[in-house]
């Protein structure tokens, strides 16, 4: 088992533009507030930066309402960084302006090209493997075009399907350690984490799954006490961040950063 799925060096983050209240949302409860965002937003990026890593913070992009989301806009792996073809038309724009950044960072930079499409949120990197939600987001032809550029890499993609009426893949779960996840009852009873370790959050907090293992921190949506203590008593040391605008737009702690270890 492999610390690397959870060890990193660096994250690349960008801050929420004034456009946000267009952002994509499966249910409207209102637009999101910037200036709330932009405080969670720095709360979350301190929180990356507590950890000793260095984080990429870029400026906000007004084309694209749901940019802070960067996590759709590509995988990145120890061996490189895939950049991805969002399913959401108003996004795919955002892939684009994230691939100059990567090519910084990392000595190679493959591009899924189509006609298939493939979001970063329904892919979940485990000590072992990457599973890969099929969604209305992610097709067939995404995941088997990421599938092909990986697979040289020595990596083992698994497809499996992101519960109906969930956006991705890791709406519903997280990585805790190489072989620990963080679960909806929803998704674990798909059986898709069979092997795994998981720990099921608590029940009508569904919205808690959606957390990242950064370094030695669990980064979490606050206003789930009951997950968060089911965390805590499996040893983990958490971090709780104010997630209520990102919320109404659909997004969680995954969304907001790329977390990885260039080579
Ligand atoms: C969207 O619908 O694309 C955005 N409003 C939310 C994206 C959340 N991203 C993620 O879960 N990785």
């Amino acid at each position: 088992m492999s610390d690397a799925a959870f060890r990193f060096t660096h994250a690349v983050t960008r801050r929420p533009c004034a456009a946000i209240t267009a952002g994509l949302r499966a249910v409207d409860t209102g637009a999101p507030d910037l200036a709330v965002m932009l405080g969670h937003h720095a709360d979350y990026v301190a929180a990356l930066r507590g950890t000793g890593a260095t984080v990429i913070e870029l400026g906000p992009l007004d084309a694209y309402p749901d940019s802070v989301f960067v996590e759709d806009t590509a995988l990145c792996l120890p061996q490189g960084a895939v950049v991805m073809r969002p399913g959401a038309p108003s996004r795919l724009g955002e892939a684009a302006e994230m691939a100059p950044h990567l090519e910084a960072l990392y000595a190679e930079v493959r591009r899924i090209e189509g006609p298939g499409f493939i979001e970063g949120g329904d892919i979940l990197v485990t000590g072992q493997e990457i599973l890969v939600g099929r969604s209305a987001r992610t097709d067939a032809a995404g995941i088997a075009e990421l599938t092909a550029l990986v697979t040289p890499w020595g990596h083992v993609v698994r497809e499996v399907q992101t519960p109906p009426g969930v956006l991705h893949f890791k709406t519903d779960c997280s990585l805790l350690d190489a072989e620990t996840i963080l679960a909806t009852d929803r998704l674990a009873a798909s059986g898709c984490f069979a092997g795994y370790r998981v720990i099921p959050v608590a029940a009508g907090e569904e919205a808690a799954a959606n957390a990242i293992r950064f370094n030695d921190l669990v980064i979490m949506a606050d206003g789930f006490p009951r997950t968060a203590e089911r965390i805590a008593d499996a040893g983990y040391a958490i971090r709780q961040i104010g997630n209520s605008e990102c919320a109404r737009l659909d997004g969680g702690m995954s969304c907001l950063s790329l977390r990885f270890t260039p080579r």
